[in-house]
């Protein structure tokens, strides 16, 4: 594991908590809850994912970021909460250097054809979930109907969490292997994974994939993401970027 080999990395994102303290208690709770996951049915590990998602915004020992959540992933957020957007709350607009301005509504974007790739998952600070099926709208479809102007060379992405954001280069947005996710392990996308939508990035280590996207901003250049000003490679092809060796994802 080469976890820490790049010296200019700063202190990883499982060591960024804040929020309200969680009782000893539910922490352990959770500890069991996932030992019984481990054997226990679908919806079990469901409740168990919503369990630890709510605790986890609220984890100042960040010891939830710690523990597995369902099915081998950990929760992240860099908001201490994230507002929940339904069929009729939810916009995804696209904007920028393009001749068609957009807004999508869930309905829009399910009556687009659907991709759906199962590659495995890989956080940079060493955690990899095998084989997660993941489906939506490619972004090139996105990007096509928009009509991208000559001058663009990039693709901003916001949340409505307020406060994270993405970034790739025109080229890597146009991948087939880059998504607007709807649906996750063959389910609509939960809260805690960034539903209704988020960006999914299959070749890229995780925190690409941005949770709770709501805007697609066509740019002339790249704009480092959160992490990415932070300290966390602008292109983070897995095994190739942030001083990491892990097998590629794709
Ligand atoms: N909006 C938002 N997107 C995000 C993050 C975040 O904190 N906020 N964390 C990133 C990181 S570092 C990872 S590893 C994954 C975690 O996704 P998960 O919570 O579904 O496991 O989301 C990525 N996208
Ligand atoms: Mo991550």
């Amino acid at each position: 594991m080469t976890k820490d080999a790049n010296p200019a990395r700063p202190a990883d994102h499982d060591g960024d908590r804040r929020g309200t303290p969680v009782g000893r208690r539910v922490v352990l709770g959770m500890l069991a809850a996932g030992a019984a996951g481990v054997a226990a049915a679908p919806y079990l590990q469901r409740a168990y994912d919503e369990t630890l998602g709510a605790a986890a915004q609220n984890d100042p020992t960040g010891l939830s970021g710690l523990l597995p959540a369902g099915g081998g992933f950990r929760y992240y957020s860099v908001t201490g909460s994230v507002p929940d957007k339904d069929e009729h709350s939810y916009r995804l607009t696209v904007d920028g250097l393009v001749r068609h301005r957009a807004s999508y509504r869930l309905a829009d974007l399910r009556a687009l054809p659907q991709t759906r790739l199962v590659r495995d998952v890989q956080c940079v600070t060493g955690w990899r979930v095998p084989r997660t099926p993941f489906e939506g709208v490619r972004l090139a479809t996105l990007l096509d109907a928009a009509g991208v102007r000559p001058e663009a060379k990039a693709v901003r992405f916001t949340c409505f969490d307020g406060a994270y954001s993405e970034s790739l280069t025109l080229e890597q947005a146009r991948r087939h292997d880059v998504l607007i996710a709807l649906r996750m392990q063959d389910r609509p996308l939960g809260h805690d994974h960034g539903g209704p939508v988020r960006l999914y990035v299959a070749p890229m280590y995780f925190y690409k994939s941005a949770k709770w996207l709501s805007g697609i901003t066509v740019t002339d250049h790249v704009q480092p993401g959160y992490w990415e000003q932070l300290g966390y490679d602008v292109d983070a092809w897995v095994g190739r970027s942030n001083g990491r060796d892990d097998v590629p994802t794709t």
